[in-house]
């Protein structure tokens, strides 16, 4: 593949993990537009635990509204909540590709032309700050996966992004990712701890284990295949990133829309068409969304 049919995405979203995954792409020799209603440019710095220097950013911006031509390729980068308002009115090429990275399932549900392709893609990678300076915490695996076989860029990009993985079981790693985002971020936002003392609280332990069961019965019906048993990975989770800061308890800390809809709402939503009752699940939603929005 020559430099000149690398693709030129447009992105929605350059929050923490959006700008990462620009970084990469340009290293790559990829295009990158990100969309923005009022700037044409949107200056950043990536600082990185590990030792590598700062790195500089001048991202090149646009609003949705002055782009004429078909968008062949889209990354979806923005939080869960903005994704129907970033892109429902894009001008999406019939036969796009779509780069979902975010949290949770059933985002990009309906918004998308039935002949698209969507790669969808889940990181382990840790990522904190606020605009326009984004501290890479730690760069761990990053998966991405949908299409039967990789497409012809991602090799030239696996070389410049570290950790990253082509997944022919792409939704196992979602499912993984979402139990532990079920049981973790709401927990620690409603309680306004960092991931760790869920496994120190009893009361908090007990009730991630009641989330991670339900999620896991739940995922059983849907997937017979599904192992369940996520008790322990979500455990491990938790205690390797004991002093973080959960992105939803982050997002309530600053008064931001969460991820709840995407994440526990998703599960809900699927157990409502079984008819099967969640009840922590359940509980968790409705404490956080009265802490998040205490008039609702
Ligand atoms: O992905 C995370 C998040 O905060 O969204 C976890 C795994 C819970 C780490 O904080």
């Amino acid at each position: 593949m020559t430099a000149l049919s690398l693709p030129h995405w447009i992105l929605a979203g350059a929050g923490n993990i959006g700008t990462l995954a620009a970084s990469h792409l340009i290293d790559a020799g990829h295009g990158v537009t990100v969309l923005h209603e009022r700037l044409n440019r949107r200056d950043k710095t990536l600082t990185f635990a590990d030792g590598r220097p700062p790195r500089q950013l001048q991202l090149p911006c646009r609003p949705a509204a002055s782009i004429a031509q078909p968008i062949r390729y889209l990354a979806v980068v923005c939080k869960t909540p903005y994704t129907a308002s970033a892109i429902e009115h894009l001008p999406l090429a019939a036969d796009a590709t779509v780069l979902r990275l975010q949290n949770g399932m059933g985002s990009l549900d309906g918004l998308l032309p039935n002949r698209s392709t969507c790669i969808e893609a889940v990181t382990t990678s840790a990522v904190k700050g606020s605009d326009p300076v984004h501290d890479v915490v730690a760069e761990n695996q990053t998966w991405m996966g949908g299409p039967d076989t990789p497409p012809g860029w991602y090799a030239g990009l696996a070389a410049h992004w570290p950790g990253l993985a082509w997944s022919d079981a792409i939704r196992d790693r979602q499912w993984q990712k979402l139990v532990a985002n079920a049981a973790i971020n709401p927990l620690t936002a409603i309680h306004d701890v960092a991931n760790g003392r869920l496994l120190e609280v009893r009361d908090l332990r007990e009730r991630m284990t009641a989330i991670v069961a339900e999620a896991d019965a739940l995922l059983q019906r849907l997937d017979p295949l599904w192992p369940g048993d996520s008790l322990a990975n979500v455990e491990a989770i938790a205690r390797a990133t004991a002093g973080n800061t959960s992105s939803m308890r982050a997002d309530v800390q600053r008064g931001a829309a969460t991820e709840i809809d995407a994440i526990n709402g998703w599960l809900l939503d699927q157990a409502r068409h079984l008819g099967l009752a969640m009840p922590a699940n359940a509980r968790v939603v409705a404490e956080l969304k009265r802490r998040a929005d205490p008039q609702a």
